[in-house]
This record gives C-alpha cells, structure tokens and sequence, in this order.
C-alpha cells in the first residue's frame, strides 16, 4: 500500500537497515499487467457486498469458520469455506489453545483466526465510497522462530504500488500479538482486500497469524482558528478494536498523503503506536501517540508558516499507565530550533507539558517529535515502550515581547 513503507519493525539498527534495503528492491518489482490483470478480473466477477465504515470486516475476526467437510485438521481445504473470505494457498484455520509444539497458539479476539502458510492468502471484497481515504487495521502474530512477513494490498488502484510489507519480527506487544494499520484512498467503490504471506520458509507449519481484520473510514482532519497544526490531538486515526489492548502500531511512512494517523507522517526507520483511552492512559482526550522506538520512531507534520513570526508549540509529554518506568525525553522540533522536554516516568500515567517559542525562517517548518532514549517495560515482557505524545498545538504569538 502507499503511505505504508515497506521498512521493518526490527530491534536491531544495523539489521532494520540491511531489511530496509532489500526491501526497497521489492517496490521495483511492482507489475503494471498483473495488476491491469486483477482489475479485469474484479469487474468481471459478480458479487454483492455491503458498504462498511468503521469496524471489523463482514467475519473479519473468522469466528465463523468452515464447515467439518472443508476441514482437513487445521487446515481449510474450499476456497471459500470461510464466510466471506477467499483463500488460497495453504491457510489453517486455528482455535484458540491448539497446540503448535509445545507453544499454545493465543488468539487475540474471540476463539478462532487464521494462518497463512508460504504464499498463501486470504481476500475479501468490499464496498466503499470512491475518492475517501480509509484505515486498516488487522493484528498478526509470529508463530516460528524464522522472521515473517505479510503483504497487504488493496485492489484495483491507480497507485503504482498500493500494497505494503509488514514484517512481522519484533513483538511491541506482550502477548506475541501486534496490530497495525495502513492507509489508502479508495480509487474504485469496490475493491479488494489482500492479505498475502510472501514467505518462503522451509516449515510449512510456519507461517503468521490473522484476525481481526477491520476498516475505519478517515476524516480529512482541518486546520482551525485554534490550532494551525492538523489533527493535533490525534483524535482522527485508525480503528482500535475496543477487545484488544495493545494500541495499534502505525509503520513509517514514504508519504503523508496516505497515513492512517491523518495529518501526520511516521518518520524514520520504526513504527509509533496509537493508544487508546479505553486501555491506556490518555493526557487528553481518547487517543494519543506512544513512541515506542526511541530516536528511531518519529511523527512529523509539516505547517505553512510566515517567515519571521514567532510561533508557539506547545504539547504535552506522558507515558501510557503500561509499566514504562524510567526518565523519558521527547525532542520537539520547528525546523532547526528545538526543545527537550525530561519526564520521569513511573508507569502509572501522567503527564507534563512542553512548549517550543520559534521565529520561522521559511514558509514551510516541519514540526517533528521523537523520543531520546530506548526504554523497556518493566513487566518482563521485553517490549519496547516510551513517552506519550498528545494535545500539539501551534499558534503564532502576536506580541511575542508581552509578558
Ligand atoms: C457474509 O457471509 C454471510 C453468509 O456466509 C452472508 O449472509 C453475509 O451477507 C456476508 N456479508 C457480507 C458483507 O458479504
Ligand atoms: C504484494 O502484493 C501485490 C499485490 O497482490 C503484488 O503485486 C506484489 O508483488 C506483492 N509483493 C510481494 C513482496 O510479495
Ligand atoms: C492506571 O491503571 C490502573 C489499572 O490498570 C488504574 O487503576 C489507574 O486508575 C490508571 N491510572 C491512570 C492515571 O490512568
Ligand atoms: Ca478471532
Ligand atoms: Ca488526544
């Protein structure tokens, strides 16, 4: 997908960077025909389905599942015996508590989700209002030691490379589960949704997890009297499901036309989480940013500005009530000028607040935020963790000498 890069969440710099590369490769290999291919065939088929907004897809949690006669063990033997999807290749059909080796295989919502095996697949159709800008969401866990990887696609487009590789490596999450959300502009009203295991390991029983696959549909976030940034409060952003409670991870961005975190792009090499008040602690608000990569995760937004008017930033810096102790430092930039706000951390929620005075020099400042140190929560799990970000707002100072 545009707008969702094609780097890796991967712990290791040197390693994120080799990934990266190889990575960057994968763009070239974009096929026009295939995808003039796909489209031929999508308006070909006959169909109905339903116009979604916000909210899983039509069994986007795959509660509902194949019958016993389309089952072979886990593994799901008609295109499409599960409701709503079309599989291909080999994908297994898993219930909460089977047993993979001695690992018992978790499901973040409800009792059942999938597993893709090497190129496999699962899609669905859907409906949506053409030229709006839309969010996805799905969780994935990693199942083998082997690092793995999901690409994720949205057809037919007028993109040139309108899908995404999401490597499924480094756990944020405490449970083996992450989400993430990508986004893309609905370029036909009926368009496909492909979620496809490009791996190639040598264990068939390898392979991601799946579930709770779900849309939310963007509002273009404005610029208002009171804050000249966009979706400052980051309000406007992916859908959390409200049954899962480790935030939504939003990958790095090429582009900002396409962010699923409207207004805003994710800069450099990591993805940032998008929290929500219902399972973490919020400064304002029901929804806010955790940078859970240190100076390797950034939000930026880029604001008209007039060159020679003193402008003020000011935000708020917390963490999350999710076990991240520890001193915290956010960096808030305006172009070249910069602050850094110290927060002690407890884990237990709370924030202060921070504010940058600036004088542009240009009529276009970038306005950027990124946590200064690693920190891990303090819960044995090794997750990443980190500062809070929340309530940015920019205004430009009339009498910047008052007192
Ligand atoms: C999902 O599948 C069920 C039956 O399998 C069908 O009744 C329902 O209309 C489908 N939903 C959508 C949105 O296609
Ligand atoms: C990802 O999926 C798209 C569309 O199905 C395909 O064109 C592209 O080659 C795939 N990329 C990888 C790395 O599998
Ligand atoms: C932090 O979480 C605990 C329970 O998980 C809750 O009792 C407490 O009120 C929360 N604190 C804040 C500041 O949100
Ligand atoms: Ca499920
Ligand atoms: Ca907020």
């Amino acid at each position: 997908m545009r707008g969702v890069s094609n780097k890796p969440f991967n712990l290791n710099p040197v390693l994120a960077h080799l990934v990266l590369d190889n990575n960057l490769s994968l763009s070239l290999c974009m096929k026009m025909e295939k995808l003039k291919l796909i489209l031929v065939l999508f308006f070909a088929a006959c169909y109905t389905s339903l116009s979604i907004t916000d909210g899983l897809l039509a069994n986007g949690d795959f509660e509902k599942g194949p019958k016993a006669s389309e089952l072979k063990g886990s593994l799901v033997t008609g295109q499409n015996a599960i409701p709503n999807w079309t599989i291909s290749g080999m994908v297994e059909y898993i219930k909460s508590g089977q047993k993979q080796g001695d690992m018992v295989l978790v499901v973040p919502e409800g009792t059942h989700a999938v597993r893709l095996g090497n190129e496999a697949s699962i899609k669905q159709k859907i409906q949506l209002v053409k030229g709006m800008f839309y969010s996805l969401t799905f969780s994935a866990a990693r199942t083998c030691a082997q690092e793995e990887k999901l690409n994720v696609s949205v057809l037919p487009t007028n993109e040139k490379s309108d899908w995404g590789v999401f490597p499924i490596q480094t756990m944020y999450g405490s449970n083996g589960w992450d989400s993430y959300a990508c986004g893309f502009r609905a370029d036909y009203p009926l368009l496909e949704i492909v979620i496809h295991n490009p791996g190639m390991e040598e264990d068939p029983a390898c392979g991601p997890l799946i579930d709770s696959v779900a849309l939310k549909l963007l509002n273009p976030p404005k610029r208002t009297r009171e804050n000249l940034l966009k979706n400052g409060n980051f309000e406007e952003g992916p859908y959390v499901s409200p049954k899962e409670s480790w935030g939504v991870l939003i990958p790095p961005h090429i582009e900002d036309a396409h962010s699923p975190l409207p207004g805003w792009m994710v800069e450099s090499l990591k993805a940032v989480k998008y929290i929500d008040s219902d399972h973490f602690s919020v400064p304002e608000g029901k929804r806010a940013i955790e940078l859970v990569a240190g100076k390797e995760s950034a939000i930026a937004q880029v604001v008209r500005t007039t060159i020679g008017k003193v402008y003020d930033l000011t935000f708020v810096v917390g963490d999350a009530n999710n076990s991240c102790e520890g001193s915290m430092g956010v960096e808030a930039f305006a172009g070249k000028d910069t602050v850094q706000v110290q927060y002690q951390s407890k884990g237990k929620g709370g924030f202060v607040r921070g504010k940058l005075r600036f004088k542009a020099v240009s009529t276009r400042t970038r306005i950027r935020f990124l946590s200064t140190f690693y920190t891990m929560k303090n819960d044995n799990s090794g997750s990443l963790c980190g500062p809070v970000i929340d309530d940015v707002k920019l205004l430009g100072v009339r009498y910047p000498n008052a007192l």
